[in-house]
């Protein structure tokens, strides 16, 4: 059992607890064990197959959790949590945490109309069969039926990308309106998630009214939820909240601290001021003796009263960053330090531009390589290219170069699969001819994890192999990542010397942060590329770059951040 089907079943075990109304310090103790377990980089199983190893020397794992997870790694289930489920049914959990239903009316809802799915809720609700129900009522029925809207859209948060388009929208909205001083985004969307949950804009007015009244006209708005005196939240579209906090210019800085959390971040933030003797909130960094203030107008600031320098956002998920900010805080990568794109498709098989409109949009870009990397014939679906074709596609590629010379190096790329039944899916002879190999996995997905991982290593073992193209196969709030021993991977990945791709795509971000960090931590050269299907398709590198930062890596960690010759020197044998 990996780790992240550990984390979420003790997540569930969390949620069930709290059903109950048990102990919170209990229900806590799962939350934290979960996030710990999540974040790891080895594999429990790992750990508690090494018997010099010890799980509960991991912060946030107590010895119950030591206890629970043993049991699950070794039955693979945990008797407590069958018997939960059985007392509460899922039913009844998604109905309690619709807004305004709770517990007690989720029960009786459960018990009197034996419903299955949230879907026979609304139908019972349109049909009028809930509010006849004793302690209901037409008026709950309608409460329900408008948190079912809510929950529904809630349920899926939306891809960072899309919430930056949003961001920009609301940004030139407010622009217009000459009462806002100063204004910045907060939240995960400025600690540059994978999904945001919802917007926060912090902003400074001369007129509280007329910025609240800006807000309210945006177009995309559909509703108001609530406006006060400091705090607006409004939807936009079907469900997505956008918050807006009025505060003091002379506090922005701690307002901006705290509202782009993350939580867990401002928790250990403010265990550090505590030790200080010091106070931090929304609206500054206080002295505990005599309640003077000493900071808030800037990040910096707030950060310097406790000793700490100021950590970037990406990294505000207390994760590595204490740990980095009494070291070395890194020199976070950015995109203008990329200057290839080591993963594309052009017309040859599901992409929708030619090689040269592919060249000409990365030259556009600023960017000195590119490579080209179609589908293999396995992909029949993208009409993968067999290694005639692709002989055909590089001599059109060697036509090419000479256009191109100096401007823009032509990579004789192809992303070629790892078939099913293990093995690569050209002959080797073929992958010896390019200038570089990407292997991936698009079949065969729900194998077990030795068979993917075998896959995998034999892929990594081929000695024609460059870089493993996302590598989890995930794809965000639609698919789950393969099983896959990753640990196992990376070292394969290691002792052969091979790279490993961070995919940008907004719906994969694979790697994701974690295993970034843990390749990082052990010297695997990441390739941040767009695998862009159009010319628009390489706008998607920035995201990408987002996500280098939350894993920590700096230009030095990053290969394509190297011109290519360099970049070959150095990773590739
Ligand atoms: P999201 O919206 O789910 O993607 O994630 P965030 O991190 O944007 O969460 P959100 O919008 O609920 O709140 C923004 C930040 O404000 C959050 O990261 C930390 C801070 N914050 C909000 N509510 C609380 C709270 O009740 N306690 C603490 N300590 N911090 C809070
Ligand atoms: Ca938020
Ligand atoms: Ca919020
Ligand atoms: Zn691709």
């Amino acid at each position: 059992m990996d780790n992240g089907k550990i984390a979420s079943l003790l997540e569930e075990m969390a949620e069930l607890l709290e059903f109950r109304g048990e102990n919170p310090f209990r229900i806590r103790a799962y939350r934290n064990g979960a996030k710990a377990i999540r974040d790891l980089t080895e594999s429990v199983a790992g750990i508690l197959g090494d018997p010099t190893r010890r799980l509960d020397t991991i912060p946030g794992i107590g010895k119950t959790l030591v206890d629970k997870a043993s049991v699950l790694v070794e039955t693979g289930s945990l008797p407590q949590l069958e018997k939960l489920r059985k007392e509460v049914p899922e039913i009844v959990l998604s109905m309690a945490r619709i807004p305004g239903l709770g517990a007690k009316k989720a029960a009786v809802l459960h018990q009197e109309l034996n419903l299955k799915t949230l879907d026979d809720l609304r139908r019972a609700c349109e049909q009028d069969v809930v509010k006849v129900l004793k302690g209901f009522g037409a008026k709950t029925q309608q409460v329900i039926l408008e948190g079912l809207e809510i929950a529904e859209a809630a349920a899926e948060r939306i891809y960072w990308a899309k919430g930056d388009q949003l961001a920009h929208d609301i940004t030139a909205h407010m622009s217009l309106c000459d009462v806002i001083q100063r204004m910045e985004w907060a939240g995960s969307y400025r600690r540059g998630r994978e999904t945001v949950g919802d917007l926060d804009l912090l902003v400074v007015a001369s007129d509280r009214e007329l910025a609240m009244d800006q807000f309210e006209s945006f177009s995309g708005r559909s509703q108001t939820i609530l406006r006060g005196e400091t705090k607006m939240s409004i939807r936009v579209g079907k469900g997505f909240q956008v918050d807006l906090r009025l505060v003091e210019d002379s506090e922005f800085g701690a307002a901006m601290q705290y509202f782009t959390g993350s939580q867990a971040h401002n928790v250990h933030v403010r265990r550090i001021a505590k030790q200080k003797g010091l106070k931090v909130n929304e609206y500054g960094v206080f002295r505990i003796d005599d309640e003077s203030r000493i900071a808030g107008g800037s990040e910096q600031e707030v950060y310097q009263a406790i000793g700490l320098p100021w950590i970037p956002p990406e990294l505000r998920e207390d994760r590595l960053e204490f740990d980095l900010a009494t070291s070395e805080m890194p020199q976070l990568l950015e995109l203008n330090q990329v200057l290839g794109d080591l993963h594309m498709h052009t017309t040859a098989t599901d992409g929708e531009a030619t090689i040269r409109e592919m060249a000409d949009a990365a030259i556009a870009r600023g960017l000195r390589y590119i490579a080209i990397t179609d589908h293999s014939q396995r992909v029949s679906m993208a009409m993968g290219l067999d290694a005639q074709r692709l002989r055909e596609q590089w001599r059109a590629i060697d036509q090419i170069r000479p256009e191109y010379e100096g401007r823009l190096m032509i990579l004789k790329g192809i992303e070629c699969d790892i078939l099913e039944k293990g093995g690569m899916d050209l002959p080797d002879d073929c992958l010896a001819e390019a200038d570089w190999v990407l292997a991936s996995i698009h079949y065969g997905q729900k194998q077990s994890r030795e068979q993917i991982t075998d896959r995998m290593l034999g892929a990594i073992e081929n000695p024609h192999v460059d870089c493993i193209a996302h590598p989890t196969g995930r794809l965000i709030n639609r698919r789950r990542p393969y099983e896959i021993d990753m640990d196992a991977v990376m070292d394969a990945v290691q002792q052969h010397g091979k790279l490993m791709e961070l995919n940008a795509n907004p719906a994969r971000l694979d790697l994701n942060e974690v295993h970034l960090a843990a390749a990082k931590h052990r010297g695997i050269p990441i390739a941040i590329s767009t695998d862009a299907h159009s010319v628009l398709g390489l706008e998607v590198m920035r995201y990408g770059i987002l996500q280098a930062r939350r894993g920590g890596l700096t230009g030095e960690d990053v290969a394509n951040t190297l011109d290519w010759p360099a970049m070959k020197d150095r990773w590739l044998n």
